[in-house]
This record gives C-alpha cells, structure tokens and sequence, in this order.
C-alpha cells in the first residue's frame, strides 16, 4: 500500500475543499466582481444576456457582477475572464442600527432623506408639497416632492403646466444618485427669487423622488460596510432576494440584457411591473400626463444616455431623434459627460427611459454620474467629496430640462434657452445642503 506524503493530503483537501466550495449552489449564484473580455456592444450584450451586471466598459474588456454559474456559460461561449473577486456580497452581516461609514456621513440614508424633504416642505410650504407615490417592498413610503406655485395643483396633485420628473436610486448601491436630485430641489427653492429661477417656478410642474429604493439603499449599509447591492429587496423565496427595478418595466421586458435567474444582479422579475417601486412610478407617472421629461440618475461613468436601451435600432422618430441628440449634447458640454443612445453600451430591457419614452412619449434620460469608468467596484462609493462635484456638473443640465419641459422640441428650434438665458448658477456652500 502506497502512503501519500503529508503534502499530497494537504494539497488534496485543499483542492476537494475549492471544489465542494464552487459546487455549493449558494456559492454557485454568490455575486463576485469580475472582468471579462469583450471588445464591442455586440459582446458586451452577449454578457449582460447572461446575466452579468456591467458597470465599467473599457475598450478590451468589461467590469460587472456575475455568479459562477454565469462565468462558466460564458467560458462555455469563449469569452475570457481577466478577473474574478469575492466581495461577499450582499451576505451575512446584521441589519438595523448601522449607517454610512464615518467618513460618508454626508450622504442621506433614508430617515435623513425624508427629513431633508420635510424640511423643504416645511419651510416653502406654499409651494411644495411631499406626496408618498407608493410604499416598497418592504413598507417604506417613497417620497416625492412637488414643487407648483398654484394651490390647487398641490392640493390635487394635479397640474396643467408642463412637467418635469427627476428620480435617482433605482439602484441601492448608487448613493450618490439620491443626492444630486435631492441638491436640486434644494437649490431650486433657496433660490426661488432669482429671476430665472421664480419664472421657471411659476410655469413649470415639478416632481422629484430622490430616493426610490431605500429598501436597498438601506440595505446596502445596514452594517457599517457597503454590501455592493443594487437591487430592491424583494423575497424571492429560493433564497435570493432583490428584482432589477432597471430591468422590470413594461417597454419590451424581457428582450434582452437581463436574467430569469433569481440570483442575477440584473434579474427582471417574474412579470413586468411585478414590483411596488416600479409601479409606483408607472402609476404615478400615469397619473400626471402634463410629464414630457424624465431623467433617471444612476452612477456611474459620468455618462448621459437616451433610448433605446433595449434595441440597437435608433428612435424612429427624426424629429425626436434630433431632440435627443441635440439635448444629450448640449448637456454634455456642462457636464462632459459622454452622450450616447443607451444601448451603445449594452443591451438592456426593462429600463426606465425605455418605458417612458415608448409607452409615454416622454423625452427620458439616463445621467450616470461620476466617477468616469473605472476598473474597481469603488466607484459606487466615491466619497463624500464627489456630492458637491457631482450636483455642480450637473446643475446646468438639470435646469435646462426644466426650462426645455414646456417643449423639449424647442431645442433644434434654435430657442432653446427661454427663461435661462441670463441665468448664472450662484455656487452654493457646502452647509446650505446638510441640514
Ligand atoms: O444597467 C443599467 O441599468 C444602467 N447602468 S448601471 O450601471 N447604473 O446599472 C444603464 C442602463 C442603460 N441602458 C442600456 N445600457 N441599455
Ligand atoms: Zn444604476
């Protein structure tokens, strides 16, 4: 009989334990950071049919969040993967009682959102109001704040001048997308005075959620460290949790870019609008048809994206086609963001602006904020300092979607600065926003 030296052995059950480690199935749908090669939109899309969440395109290749089962498919298919980390996501760890580490307190975790909102409401109460559009998965009010100076348009929630609609955090892990949107409500009402601004007030219906996943923006910091999560919290009862909102809307679901597999970070949900967040906004959106812009903020990339998302073809429409082109680049001279049709970086199916523009006719934009593309998964936490920049670049882009909601067209029609035209945008101190 032939003795294994100790080494063997130790080499042997180290490599058993490599083993039964990938075969376990939790393992197997665990979430990790990787790169893998791909060189054009065409791969990319094979990537994200897998179920891979992309985050970082580089010219060679792509960083996202994919499981082993997906990694393997795709090694199946060929494709190279560069890169490969656990970052123990989304497991373990308590809930409640934590918060944004220390040194990123100055972003809003949920309570601090609603506070911040209440005290925009509280102290322009004549011209604001906070409207709960609908509650999450897990019970939590998703605030809006709605700006009118007519009484009754508040009152009814109803207006018949043109409207605008700002909403950030479809995904948990992007922070920074909550404040930007809640800096602009706030620079919008401590600026109410300046003659550009009161006109654009006084003729424009205004509604922004800031926050439109605090389930998993909660989540995300529930103890003390990030837990990478990008999804809402929905139970899926195998074990996982969370639906893709960006990928669960109604426009062409399903066709691409996101997964049926529970565990996905881009999973679409069983059905269109199976979930709370996402009807919340169908609803709410259904509900004021005065609407005629949507910008969804996401991070990052520093990006500014318009539809389609979920096919290569571009919009039909030439006219709206001009629109788009010619807002997301004028945008992007503020910004210097990069301005492109959605899809040019991947396909996805379910997204917001899709369905906005698609079922609704509403000119939608997606802003993916700074940082610019980067290698690590560190660009969802970017830190405190990014907020100021980040509300900064996009103060211009923001008011000029507001200026342009009485009719976005105006914007090849050679008119596209009305009330802004002599508009200087005061650079406001930090301490104006952290109360
Ligand atoms: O994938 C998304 O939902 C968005 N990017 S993020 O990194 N914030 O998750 C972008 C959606 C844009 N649509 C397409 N690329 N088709
Ligand atoms: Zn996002």
């Amino acid at each position: 009989m032939t003795l294994f030296p100790r080494w063997t052995l130790a080499i042997l059950s180290a490599l058993s334990l490599t083993v039964s480690a990938l075969a376990d199935p939790m393992e197997m749908r665990a979430s990790r950071w990787v790169q893998i090669g791909a060189r054009d939109k065409h791969e990319r899309s094979a990537i994200a049919n897998e179920g891979v969440s992309i985050e970082a395109i580089r010219t060679d290749s792509v960083w996202g969040f994919a499981t082993e089962t997906q990694l393997a498919q795709l090694r199946k298919k060929g494709f190279r993967v560069l890169g490969n980390f656990d970052f123990n996501l989304g497991r373990g760890g308590h809930q409640g009682g934590f918060d944004f580490p220390a040194k990123d307190a100055k972003y809003h975790n949920y309570s601090e959102t609603v506070s911040a909102l209440k005290m925009l409401a509280s102290s322009h109460a004549d011209i604001v109001k906070l409207t709960s559009i609908g509650k999450t998965i897990e019970g939590r009010d998703i605030w809006a704040i709605h700006i009118n100076t007519s009484p009754e348009a508040l009152a009814n929630n109803s207006s018949s001048k043109p409207g605008i609609f700002y909403v950030g955090n479809h995904h948990a892990r992007e922070h920074l997308s909550v404040e930007v949107p809640l800096m602009f409500a706030q620079h919008l009402l401590k600026n109410r005075d300046d003659p550009a601004i009161s006109q654009l007030l006084n003729t424009r219906d205004i509604w922004i959620v800031p926050m439109l996943n605090p389930d998993g923006a909660e989540f995300d910091v529930s103890t003390g460290s990030y837990k990478y999560w990008r999804k809402n919290r929905r139970d899926n009862g195998d074990g996982t949790f969370g639906v893709d909102l960006n990928r669960n809307y109604g426009y062409g679901w399903g066709t691409g870019g996101s997964s049926k597999d529970t565990s996905s970070d881009v999973y679409m949900g069983p059905t269109p609008f199976s979930e709370p967040e996402t009807i919340a906004i169908k609803s709410f959106i259904e509900s004021q048809p005065n609407i005629k812009i949507l910008l969804s903020f996401h991070t990052f990339s520093e990006l500014i994206l318009y539809p389609w998302g979920g096919k290569y073809d571009p919009i039909s429409n030439k006219q709206d086609l001009m629109v788009y082109e010619k807002m997301a680049k004028t945008m992007a001279g503020w910004n210097k963001y990069k301005p492109q049709q959605a899809s040019d970086l991947y396909i996805a199916s379910g997204d917001t602006t899709d369905w906005a523009y698609g079922e609704r006719g509403i000119f939608a934009f997606t802003f993916e904020l700074s940082p610019a593309n980067q290698g690590g998964p560190g660009g969802f936490y970017p830190g405190a300092g990014m907020i100021d920049k980040a509300f900064q670049d996009n103060l211009k882009p923001c008011l000029y979607l507001l200026d342009l909601t009485d009719d976005p067209h105006r914007a090849v029609s050679g008119s596209s600065f009305g009330f802004l035209k002599n508009y200087i945008a005061p650079r406001l101190e930090p301490e104006h926003f952290w109360n």
